[in-house]
C-alpha cells in the first residue's frame, strides 16, 4: 500500500488544483473597501513603497486618512506603515495640505493647482529621498487622495513614478436618505434605519461611522439623513443634540450632516400661528433655530427642502413661492455657511386626467423657470433627472436648461424604486451617463447637463450631485450583493462624469470581488446589461415603469397609471399608447425644451424610438425606425428581456467556486428570483396590451404556455380558485388558495407526456402577511419543500407577490401524479398560480 501514496496524493493535488479554492465567506459589509491580500506577483511591485507615513498636520479627517492608509496596505501587502512624527532620514509617505506641506516641499501648491477638494498624488525627491506625497487643498482632499492611492494598489497599478491630480467636477456631491424618525425608510429595500430607532437617534451609531467612511471613499461630502417628507420633530430643540452626535460620526471622514426640514416647522413646532416666509417672525424663527443648531453643530451642511408636493405643506399656502420659502431658510443658514436644496419636485396630483392639456410633466418648469434669478446664492435647485419620477427612462428634465441664474443639482436614484427594488439587478451608471452627456442646447457650443450642474455651463457658484441611496440595516447595504455597484457608480461619476460605465463596471467589480479575469469579465458584463434588460420586460419605448404606480411601484400594473389625478399617465387605450407632449397636438411639453432639443422630440420622425410614446401617442401599428410595430415592439422586448433575465442568471452560475460562498448563494438567489418576475412582468405586460389593443403577436407567444399547467384546472382538494386583480398578473387572470379554516390543501395533475428528465417551475404568490408552506410529491415521493417567506413588497397575491420555485432534475413517466401541497400561515393563504414542466437536455 505505501507505494500507492505518492500517486494518491499527486492525484488529490491534481484535484484540488482543478477546483477552484473555496473562498471564505464574506457579508458585503465592506463593500468595495475590502483590501484583501494582493497576489505574490501583484505585491512585488510595491516592494519599494516607503515603511514610514508622515502625517504633516493634524485634524480628525487627516488622522482618517493615516489610518485609512495603515489598514490598506496592511490588508493589501500585509505590511504596517510605521507613523513617524518627523521626515526620518529615509523615504516617507508625506500626506498633508500643501500649506502644512510649504515648509518641507516648497512650491508644490503653486505648480499643481487645485481647488476644493482635489488631490495630488506625486513622488518628489524630498531632502534627498523619494517620498510619496500626497497633498490638497483641504484635509478631505488628503483624504480622498489616501483612498486614491489605495485605489491604485487594489487594481495593481504601478506607483512609481506617480503624478496624479484629480479634482470633482462639482463642489456639492452629496447623498439623501430618506429615513423616518421611527426607523422605516421611505423606498428603502434593505432593512432599518442605519440613524434612527423608535423616534430618536440610534444609540448605536457605529453603522453610521461605517456608511461616512464608505461615502468618504467615492467623494461624496454631505449627507441628508431623514425623509424629505420631514418630521418636524428633527428641529425641536431636545433633538438637536441627537443630531450633534450623527455628525460626531460622519466628521472624521469629512462628511457633513445635512437633514430635510419641513417648511411649517415655525408653526407646527415653534408656536407660531404661521410659517408665512414673508412674515418676519418666521425669519427670526429660522435664524434663531439655525444659532442653536450651529452651536451644537458648528459644521453644519445645510438643509434640504420638499415643499407644495405630494401633501407637504408649502410657500403656496400664503400665495408665496418657492423663491420666498428658500430664501426665508437661506438668509438664517447664511451667516453659518449652511445650504439649502430646494426640491423642484412640485407638482400637483390632483390633476384632471381627463384633461388631454394637463402634464405633469411640465410641472418643475413651470413652477421653477419663472423663478430664475430670484433665488439666493446658497440655495441649490435640485432637479430630478427627468421630469416624471424615476422611472426606467424619462427624457432629460427641461429645467436644467431653464435656469441660467440659479444654482442646480441632478438629483439621482439609487434606491432602485422603480427599477426592481433591489431584488432585480439593475446598473443605473449607464442611464446616468445617458443624462449627463445629454446635450441641452442652452448656449453657443455643447452645454451637457454635467457642465449645467456643475455650475460650469451658467457660471454658477455652487452646484452638483445629490442620490437618493436609503442604505439599512443589512448588512450588506442595500440588500442585493451587487446594488452598492450603484452607490459606488454614482459617487464616481459626481466626481469625475466623464468617467465611462464600462471603466466604472469593472473597478468596483475589482474592489469587490477581486482582480480575477472571468469574475471582472463577467460581473462588468452582467451589469452593463441589466437596466436594459430590465427596460425590456417592464417599460418600453419610454412609456414608463408599467408598474403599481398607486401602491409598491413593484410589480406589473399597466392600468394602474390611468383615470387618476398623479400624472403618471401613458395613455394606452384601445387604439394606440402614448402621452402627446407635442406643441402641434399636445401638451406642450416639448416647447420647456431649448429650440434644437424641442424640435427633435416635436417630430415623430426625429424622436428616438426608447422615448418615444412619452412624446407621441401613436396607434399600436405604428412603424418605429426599428421596422416593429409598437405592439410588436412590447411582445418582442418583454420576451427578449425575460430571456435576457434567464441568461443574467446563467452568467452568474459560471462563476461557482470563483466567488465566496455567501455572496455567490444571496446573489443566485436574487437572480433565481429575477429570471422567474421577469416572466411575470412578461405576461402581464403582453396580456394586458394583447387584450387591450386586440392585435395578436405574430410569433404567437402571447397567451400561448404550452408547458403551463393552470393551478385552477388542476385537481383541487382545499384549494378553491379566485380572481386575481389586476387579472393579467395571474396565469389565466386565476389562481387557487387555501383559506382558513381550511389547512392542509392540495392541487394535483397528470402528468402526460414522454417520460425523461424534467424540471419544474411552481409558480406561487409569496406576500409578507404570512410564512404558508409547500410540499411537492411525485407519486409519494416528496421532491420538494419551502416557506414562503421572502419580504416582498405584497399583502396580497397579484404581481408583487408572484414567484418562482425551480425543482429540477425530476424523472417523469406518462400517468405520474405531481401534487402540490400548501399550508396557509397568517393572512397568506399558500396561493398557487400555475405549474410548467419543462423537459431537460
Ligand atoms: C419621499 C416619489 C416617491 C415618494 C418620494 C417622492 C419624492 O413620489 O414615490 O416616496 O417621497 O418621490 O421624491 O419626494
Amino acid at each position: 500500500m505505501p507505494r500507492f501514496r505518492p500517486l494518491l496524493v499527486c492525484a488529490a493535488l491534481w484535484f484540488l488544483a482543478l477546483v477552484p479554492a473555496r473562498v471564505r465567506a464574506e457579508t458585503g459589509a465592506e463593500a468595495w473597501l475590502r483590501y484583501r491580500p494582493l497576489q505574490e506577483e501583484a505585491a512585488r511591485q510595491y516592494e519599494s513603497l516607503p515603511a514610514g507615513i508622515v502625517l504633516l498636520g493634524d485634524s480628525l479627517v487627516l488622522r482618517s486618512a493615516r489610518g485609512e492608509l495603515i489598514r490598506g496596505v496592511r490588508g493589501m501587502l500585509g505590511r504596517t506603515l510605521r507613523e513617524e512624527r518627523d521626515l526620518p532620514p529615509e523615504k516617507a509617505i508625506l500626506l498633508g495640505t500643501f500649506s502644512e506641506m510649504k515648509a518641507l516641499v516648497p512650491g508644490l501648491e503653486s505648480r499643481n493647482k487645485l481647488h476644493d477638494d482635489g488631490f495630488l498624488l506625486a513622488t518628489q525627491n524630498v531632502h534627498g529621498f523619494d517620498c510619496l506625497i500626497v497633498a490638497a487643498p483641504t484635509d478631505r482632499g488628503v483624504l480622498y487622495g489616501v483612498f486614491a492611492l489605495l485605489a491604485k494598489i487594489a487594481r495593481n497599478e504601478s506607483l512609481s513614478p506617480l503624478q496624479d491630480i484629480q479634482q470633482p467636477a462639482a463642489p456639492l456631491r452629496w447623498v439623501d436618505e430618506w429615513d423616518n424618525l421611527d426607523g422605516r425608510i421611505e423606498r428603502g429595500y434593505a432593512g432599518p434605519s442605519i440613524f434612527f430607532e423608535n423616534g430618536n437617534v440610534r444609540a448605536d451609531l457605529t453603522r453610521a461611522a461605517e456608511y461616512a467612511r464608505l461615502l468618504a471613499s467615492i467623494g461624496i461630502n454631505g449627507c441628508a439623513i431623514n425623509n424629505v417628507n420631514a418630521n418636524p420633530r428633527v428641529l425641536e430643540n431636545e433633538f438637536l443634540p441627537q443630531l450633534a452626535r450623527v455628525a460626531d460620526a460622519f466628521r472624521p471622514w469629512g462628511v457633513r450632516l445635512s437633514i430635510a426640514v419641513d417648511v411649517s416647522s415655525p408653526q407646527l413646532i415653534g408656536g407660531l400661528n404661521t410659517f408665512d416666509p414673508l412674515e418676519t417672525r418666521v425669519s427670526e424663527w429660522w435664524a434663531k433655530k439655525f444659532n442653536d443648531l450651529y452651536r451644537l453643530i458648528p459644521d453644519f451642511a445645510g438643509v434640504v427642502v420638499k415643499a407644495d408636493s405630494e401633501g407637504r405643506l408649502g410657500p403656496a399656502t400664503y400665495g408665496r413661492t418657492p423663491a420666498d420659502a428658500a430664501n426665508v431658510i437661506a438668509r438664517a443658514l447664511r451667516p453659518h455657511g449652511g445650504i439649502v436644496f430646494y426640491r423642484a419636485f412640485v407638482y400637483n396630483h390632483h390633476l384632471d386626467w381627463q384633461n388631454p392639456k394637463h402634464d405633469r410633466a411640465k410641472a418643475a418648469y413651470d413652477n421653477f423657470h419663472p423663478l430664475d434669478g430670484k433665488f439666493d446664492d446658497n440655495v441649490i435647485i435640485q432637479i430630478k433627472h427627468g421630469p416624471i419620477d424615476f422611472q426606467v427612462r424619462e427624457p432629460v428634465s427641461p429645467l436644467f436648461g431653464g435656469l441660467e441664474k440659479t444654482n442646480e443639482a441632478i438629483e439621482l436614484q439609487v434606491t432602485q424604486e422603480y427599477t426592481g427594488q433591489q431584488w432585480h439587478l439593475c446598473f443605473l451608471p449607464p442611464m446616468w451617463k445617458e443624462v449627463l452627456d445629454f446635450d441641452l442646447h442652452a448656449g453657443d457650443g455643447p452645454t451637457p447637463v454635467k457642465d449645467v450642474v456643475s455650475g460650469k455651463t451658467f457660471h454658477r457658484p455652487t452646484g452638483g450631485f445629490v442620490a437618493v441611496v436609503n442604505v439599512g440595516m443589512d448588512a450588506n447595504w442595500l440588500g442585493h450583493p451587487l446594488a452598492m455597484a450603484n452607490l459606488f457608480g454614482y459617487g464616481r461619476l459626481a466626481w469625475n462624469p466623464d468617467l465611462d460605465a464600462k471603466e466604472i463596471a469593472k473597478e468596483w467589480t475589482q474592489f469587490t470581488f477581486g482582480n480575477d479575469t472571468l469574475v471582472v469579465r463577467t460581473i462588468s458584463q452582467m451589469l452593463l446589461e441589466s437596466w436594459h434588460t430590465y427596460e425590456r420586460y417592464t417599460g418600453p419605448l419610454g412609456a414608463g415603469t408599467l408598474t403599481d404606480i398607486l401602491g409598491s411601484h413593484y410589480g406589473p400594473g399597466v392600468e394602474s397609471s390611468e383615470r387618476n389625478g398623479w400624472g403618471q399617465w401613458h395613455r394606452a387605450g384601445h387604439e394606440g399608447i402614448g402621452m402627446d407632449r407635442t406643441a402641434a397636438t399636445g401638451t406642450g411639453y416639448v416647447d420647456q425644451y431649448r429650440p434644437p432639443v424641442a424640435r427633435m422630440y416635436e417630430l415623430l420622425r426625429t424622436t428616438p424610438d426608447d422615448l418615444l410614446l412619452f412624446f407621441h401617442h401613436v396607434p399600436y401599428t405604428y412603424i418605429l425606425h426599428s421596422g416593429k410595430t409598437v405592439i410588436q415592439h412590447i411582445y418582442d422586448s418583454h420576451y427578449e428581456g425575460a430571456e435576457q433575465a434567464a441568461n443574467l442568471l446563467q452568467q452568474w452560475q459560471s462563476l461557482a467556486g470563483h466567488i465566496d460562498e455567501d455572496r455567490y448563494a444571496e446573489t443566485l438567489k436574487r437572480l433565481e428570483y429575477q429570471a422567474g418576475h421577469a416572466i411575470v412582468w412578461r405576461d402581464a405586460v403582453c396580456n394586458w396590451f394583447s387584450r387591450t389593443s386586440g392585435i395578436v403577436d405574430e410569433r404567437g407567444r402571447v397567451g400561448h404556455y404550452p408547458s403551463r399547467v393552470e393551478a385552477e384546472g388542476m385537481q383541487l382538494q382545499g384549494y378553491v380558485p379566485f380572481n386575481v386583480l389586476p387579472a393579467e398578473t395571474a396565469s389565466g387572470g386565476q389562481a387557487i388558495e387555501c383559506v382558513p379554516p381550511a389547512r392542509d390543501c392540495s392541487a394535483t395533475l397528470r402528468f402526460a407526456g414522454a417520460a425523461g428528465w424534467y424540471e419544474l417551475d411552481v409558480e406561487y404568490f409569496d406576500q409578507n402577511n404570512g410564512k404558508s408552506k409547500f410540499r411537492v410529491l411525485i407519486g409519494d415521493q416528496v421532491v420538494d419543500e419551502w416557506i414562503a417567506d421572502a419580504l416582498l413588497p405584497a399583502s396580497k397575491p397579484g404581481g408583487d407577490a408572484s414567484t418562482r420555485r425551480r425543482i429540477s432534475g425530476q424523472a417523469l413517466r406518462p400517468g405520474d401524479t405531481i401534487r402540490i401541497e400548501g399550508t396557509p400561515d397568517g393572512e397568506e393563504f399558500a396561493a398557487l398560480d400555475y405549474v410548467e414542466i419543462h423537459k431537460l437536455p
